[in-house]
């Protein structure tokens, strides 16, 4: 029931994009009424059928158009991104809500009437291209501002903190979670003895692993999930003062998460889910929409909160800073060409403009080097900031020069500085804020390889985390060890996890230790417990509420996914109410039926099937609702489809919906519902069912219980209870 605009809109459905583009992206062209050409610029007038002596005979060396063509169809592969490698991308733009030169020098950051453009990438990590959207995995948010300045890169993840506190450790952290070796699989997994292997044998790993284990490592899309910078990062005003800043992203439609069996069952049924729900979502109109945190610090205080601020496995509780929101990203274009786009876009956390500036965090530092350098090989050469995609909208002029895919044509006869040639063009910047100055910081210490002893406690705040989930967050983390350590195939590194995992919370431990053979001995008050870091006490929390899901925004219904179970005979009364009511709330609803194309209503009206139950799967909504009609009741009890609909949605814990005769699906699907009696209308934990007139009032509660997301407090009951 959702109309899309033509293929060609733009990101308001209005403009095509070439208007849309033309200024910024000349580059940006569609083909019409352009004849074909070889790349040479050579009119083709036959490209289905090679040169061939005769046409059964010999193709022929001489025909530059099939080997021109096969040339470049040879070639069409780059190597995928070692890690993020499946990535969706879309266009959007940023604006600042006031501005913040207190803080910082960005242009960007400093004029509310600047529409920044930016390009987002989001990804998850471990699985190669082709691998589903939906495998627990920690995913990329990955976004470039094309700011007057030059380009800004905030190449963060949808959890704050990370597994390791040193780029050194990087390559054996992804070594460990990718595909093992000799078979190459599990793909898309880090349900594997060599990635627990390593967990168990490095402790700092545990904060980090209990996020990827807790829902966050299974978001609902990419529109409702947050993002961090992880790293403390330095914002520099134009009086040259410096404050320590997080960076957080925070979705205006809450974060939400799938359930293990869903995002399973996803990953079979549409592998491309993240993707298609943020095409989808863009190309209706429904622009994702993500405010701009910052948490600022003083200098003085990286080690006043009980931690050390440049430790990326801690993060900074929002309840001792709290995250002021300073702007908006909207995301209101798709990519033209996915390969152009969102293949070839080259993110590095370099990329920054001034007012913006680094910390010594050891993770960020090597990823200083890692970023630009991975991209030589993967872009193959130096230039790939000359590709459309990575080119900044200030303008460039430097002297660097040759080299594979280089495009510009230099026509100054000086490339190098100074010159007297060129006079001395192009000029120097003036110092900061104008031109990029590194911030002058005082350096002292003795050369050395260690690591810091204030990032020594590795289980306080994986503690805080845990403590922090609410009973269904904390059951579905419990759960995902459960899961993922069943499938470690060595006893050992089972035992040495829940030995990690008695650090951070006995019980837990245990709970997740019987479930996969191993025996925990009662609590040794000797054990061995990992060096207490060495700093002032800061503010213990117990709990930190922000960690949670649950508290994330519950109040709105909008761009959620319903699906409408119908067959011939269904009340359009009742559908049309009901459909126009979540509509107007900002939802979408899709009629699910045997067949494509019409079916009559009860009334005699032409109802049309958006989908079949053949392609449709209730993991595809958020909830489902089931309209009154006997003869389209009476069929659909008969459909084997239809009743998984209901069981599915209902042990996914979504909103389910029947008015008058469509109660009886759910009975039939053995859901312990009453048939209401004349006008009552029923709510039990998210199933909401009303009798003969009462859709009005359906809607209306029905509504409050789709705005939950998820009814948890029914999950793993069995739906006849
Ligand atoms: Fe990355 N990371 N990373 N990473 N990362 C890459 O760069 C690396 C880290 C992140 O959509 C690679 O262009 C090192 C933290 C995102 O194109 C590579 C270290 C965070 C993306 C690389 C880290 C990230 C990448 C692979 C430890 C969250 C996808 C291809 C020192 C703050 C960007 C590429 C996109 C991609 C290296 C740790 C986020 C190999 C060495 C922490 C979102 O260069």
């Amino acid at each position: 029931m959702s109309s899309l605009p033509p293929a060609n809109g733009g990101g308001d459905g209005s403009q095509p994009r070439d208007a849309v583009d033309a200024a910024l992206e000349p580059f940006r062209r569609r083909p019409e009424n352009r004849e074909l050409t070889t790349d040479q610029g050579i009119p083709i007038a036959q490209t289905d059928d090679s040169l061939k002596g005769g046409p059964r005979g010999p193709t022929l060396l001489e025909d530059f158009h099939l080997r021109e063509k096969i040339m470049r169809f040879d070639h069409e592969r780059i190597p995928e991104r070692v890690v993020h490698a499946r990535g969706s991308g879309a266009h959007g733009f940023f604006r600042v809500y006031e501005s913040l030169e207190e803080y910082t020098s960005a242009d960007f950051l400093c004029d509310p009437s600047a529409r920044t453009p930016v390009f987002v990438r989001f990804s998850t990590v471990v699985g190669s291209r082709g691998s589903a959207d939906t495998a627990r995995d920690v995913r990329g948010f990955a976004t470039k501002f094309y700011t007057q300045r030059g380009n800004f890169d905030l190449v963060g993840n949808n959890m704050p903190v990370f597994f390791i506190q040193d780029g050194m450790k990087f390559p054996d952290l992804v070594h460990a979670v990718k595909p093992e070796p000799h078979h190459e699989m599990p793909q898309a997994a880090s349900a594997h003895d060599t990635f627990w292997d390593f967990v168990s044998l490095v402790p700092e790993t545990m904060h980090m692993v209990l996020w990827v284990m807790s829902d966050r490592g299974l978001p609902r899309s990419y529109r409702m999930m947050e993002g961090f910078g992880v790293h403390t990062f330095r914002l520099v005003n134009a009086a040259g003062e410096a404050v320590l800043c997080k960076f957080h992203w925070k979705p205006l439609l809450g974060a939400h998460s799938l359930v293990w069996d869903e995002a399973q069952e996803l990953a079979g049924r549409d592998p491309d889910f993240h993707r298609r729900d943020l095409w989808d979502s863009i190309e209706r109109g429904d622009f994702p929409e993500y405010e701009l945190g910052l948490q600022i610090v003083a200098e003085k205080d990286q080690l006043a909160y009980g931690f050390d601020l440049l430790d990326p496995t801690k993060l900074l509780p929002e309840e001792l800073v709290p995250v002021r929101r300073v702007g908006k990203l909207t995301l209101d274009r798709n990519p033209d060409n996915f390969f152009a786009e969102t293949e070839q876009v080259a993110f590095c956390v370099g990329n920054v403009v001034p007012g913006i500036d680094f910390t010594d965090d050891p993770l960020l530092q090597a990823r200083l080097f890692s970023y630009l350098d991975t991209q030589i090989t993967r872009l193959g050469g130096p230039n790939f900031a000359e590709f459309p995609i990575n080119r900044p909208v200030a303008p460039v002029h430097n002297h660097q020069q040759d080299g594979f895919g280089h495009r510009a044509i230099h026509t100054a006869r000086a490339l190098y500085h100074p010159n007297s040639i060129e006079g001395n063009r192009p000029s120097l910047a003036a110092p900061h804020p104008a031109g990029f100055t590194h911030r002058p910081e005082i350096l002292v210490g003795q050369k050395t390889r260690e690591r810091s002893e204030s990032f020594g406690d590795h289980f306080t705040q994986a503690r805080l985390f845990l403590r922090s989930q609410s009973a269904p967050e904390r059951r579905h983390l419990r759960d995902a060890c459960r899961f993922e350590l069943a499938k470690v195939e060595r006893l050992a590194i089972r035992e040495r996890v829940v030995g990690l995992l008695r650090q951070v919370d006995d019980e837990f431990a245990r709970e997740v230790a019987v479930a996969i053979g191993v025996t925990v001995e009662p609590p040794d008050a000797e054990a061995p417990r990992t060096r207490a870091p060495d700093l002032a006490k800061g503010r213990a929390l117990a709990a930190a509420p922000s960690l949670s899901l649950s508290n994330s925004p519950l109040d709105s219904i909008r761009t959620r996914k319903i699906a409408a179970l119908v067959t011939a005979g269904v009340r359009s009364d009742e559908l049309d109410l009901v459909t126009t009511a979540l509509c107007g709330a900002g939802a979408h609803v899709e009629v699910i039926g045997e067949a494509l194309g019409l079916v009559r209503s009860a009334e005699g009206q032409p109802v049309e099937i958006d989908h079949t139950f053949a392609t449709a799967a209730s993991v595809f909504y958020d909830a489902i609702y089931v309209p009154g009609g006997a003869a389209s009741v009476e069929r659909l009890v008969a459909l084997a489809p239809a009743l998984r609909f209901v069981r599915e949605a209902f042990a996914h814990a979504k909103a389910i919906g029947a008015t008058s005769e469509g109660v009886l699906l759910l009975r039939a699907a053995g859901l312990a519902v009453a048939v209401p009696e004349g006008s009552r209308l029923t709510d039990e934990r998210g199933v909401v069912v009303a009798g003969e007139g009462q859709a009005q009032a359906f809607v209306n509660q029905w509504i409050e219980a789709i705005k939950k997301h998820r009814h948890f407090d029914r999950e793993g009951d069995s739906p006849t209870r």
